[in-house]
């Protein structure tokens, strides 16, 4: 430390003496004085960081040979192949649009309007026409860029900065209002116990937080947990979110994959809009569209007036404009065409379904399997009564490790896995890995 304070002092100049001096600490000294003239020397005070939980996995995955390895990490869908799935209706939009010869202009910085008018109005359903005039929407980087958008707007403008999500939610949740210096708290979701909601538990604790704290709450098809709220215990939350008057914020990245019909999974979205509930909803096109790389979201927020909506506008324009000036053009295209085409809007629906089907009968097929052919000694009914897209399976961190180990079946550490990886091919290996490591 000291000979690097009496470096800075023999060091010529350009580089700042405190610049020098933190280089020299960062090495314990040891810095040599011809390196300190040329300013900084590297990122030596960088840590490694770990890998993603989530994509992490992909990436082991991809380097795994052996034959029968299953991915069951990333909540991506796949075929009964295996295959990574491109709608049908997403490859004909994409080719009536390159057919119309488009240029490849900025889009303005709140996207492709005509996109988000859709994407809010499918959202909000039948409250839509009466809150349209309030409603504020942008196009956004996908699910997380619609997260991101929010949790910027908090930290600059919002009074409170604590957030409250569900123990346990997906992971990126925590990582992405960190970020925005926003104070992470939890509240009570899931029970292991029952493998199911703990309504007590959550309205304890909504009641309990400071008034006009913000609560994220997922709009359907919770994830990890599969486990969503009945719609009376949603009328209970809003109850209680109304009465210590916080803030809303649903993300909604699986419209369709709860119920298999996009409209059936408005419940919560209609139920705090039609309730004035001030809100943030945060919208992905990446699972229901199948447009994960092309980034397709959408941002909306529910303010009180035309009024106050055209202010809340101007700043969102604002941050987006700092942040990545605006959106991407080829995704929210594709969408928008989907969206506004009865045809091939009837035809996604279809899609959808069918996709949720599968999931269904994949969730069949796993738990009869374990129960029925191997006797399994455990109760596998969660597998059935979970929804959407992820089983929280219960399995520990020591079993997960085994099944990669032993098995190359990889998934998350907190024993979510992916239904959508399961297909018929593979549905008895992974059930015998169940099986086995969940015997001893
Ligand atoms: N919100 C929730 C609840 C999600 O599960 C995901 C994606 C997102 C938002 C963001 O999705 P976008 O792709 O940005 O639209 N979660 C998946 C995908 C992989 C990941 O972690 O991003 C998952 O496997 O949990």
């Amino acid at each position: 430390m000291f000979s690097g304070a009496s470096l800075v002092k023999t060091s010529t100049g350009r580089v700042t003496n405190k610049a020098v001096f933190q280089y020299a600490f960062m090495n314990g000294g040891k810095t040599a004085g011809l390196n300190l003239q040329r300013g900084f020397q590297g990122w030596a005070n960088v840590p490694m960081g770990p890998p993603d939980p989530i994509f992490g996995i992909s990436e082991t995955f991809k380097k795994d040979s052996f034959p029968k390895k299953i991915n069951l990490g990333v909540g991506a869908y796949r075929d009964d192949t295996g295959k990574p799935y491109v709608l049908p209706s997403v490859r004909t939009a994409e080719a009536e649009i390159l057919k119309q010869d488009l240029d490849k202009e900025y889009l303005p910085m709140t996207g492709d309007n005509s996109f988000c008018e859709e994407a809010t109005r499918m959202a909000y359903g039948d409250v839509y026409d009466s809150i349209s005039n309030r409603l504020v929407a942008a196009q956004s980087v996908s699910g997380t860029g619609a997260l991101l958008l929010s949790s910027r707007f908090f930290s600059k403008f919002y009074p409170s900065k604590d957030i409250y999500i569900s123990n346990p939610t997906w992971g990126n949740h925590k990582n992405v209002f960190s970020n925005a210096g926003l104070n992470i708290k939890e509240y009570r979701y899931y029970n292991p116990i029952t493998k199911g909601l703990d309504i007590e538990g959550m309205l304890s604790d909504l009641s309990q937080a400071p008034n006009s704290s913000i609560v994220l709450l997922h709009a359907c098809a919770h994830n990890p947990t599969g486990v969503d709220p009945t719609h009376a215990q949603w009328n209970d939350i809003l109850r209680v979110v109304r009465d210590k008057g916080h803030f809303v914020l649903l993300d909604m990245a699986y419209q369709g994959f709860a119920s298999g019909d996009f409209a059936r999974d408005t419940y919560a979205t209609q139920l705090f809009a039609s309730n004035n509930v001030p809100m943030f909803l945060c919208q992905s096109f990446a699972k229901n569209m199948g447009l994960y790389g092309e980034r397709v979201g959408c941002f909306s927020s529910l303010t009180a007036s035309p009024e106050e909506a055209a202010r809340f506008e101007s700043q969102l324009k604002i941050l987006v404009r700092a942040s990545y000036s605006n959106p991407p053009v080829h995704g929210a295209r594709i969408a928008r065409f989907i969206l506004k085409n009865n045809d091939l809007r009837a035809q996604w629906a279809g899609e959808v379904k069918g996709m949720a089907s599968r999931i269904i009968s994949m969730r069949q097929a796993l738990r009869s399997i374990l129960e029925n052919d191997l006797k399994s000694k455990h109760g596998w009914k969660h597998i059935t009564d979970q929804i959407g897209m992820f089983c929280y399976t219960g399995l520990t961190p020591e079993q997960v490790a085994t099944l990669s180990r032993d098995y190359h079946i990889y998934l998350t550490k907190n024993g979510r896995i992916s239904i959508a990886g399961i297909n018929t091919s593979n549905v008895r290996y992974l059930a015998e890995a169940i099986h086995t490591v969940t015997s001893n």
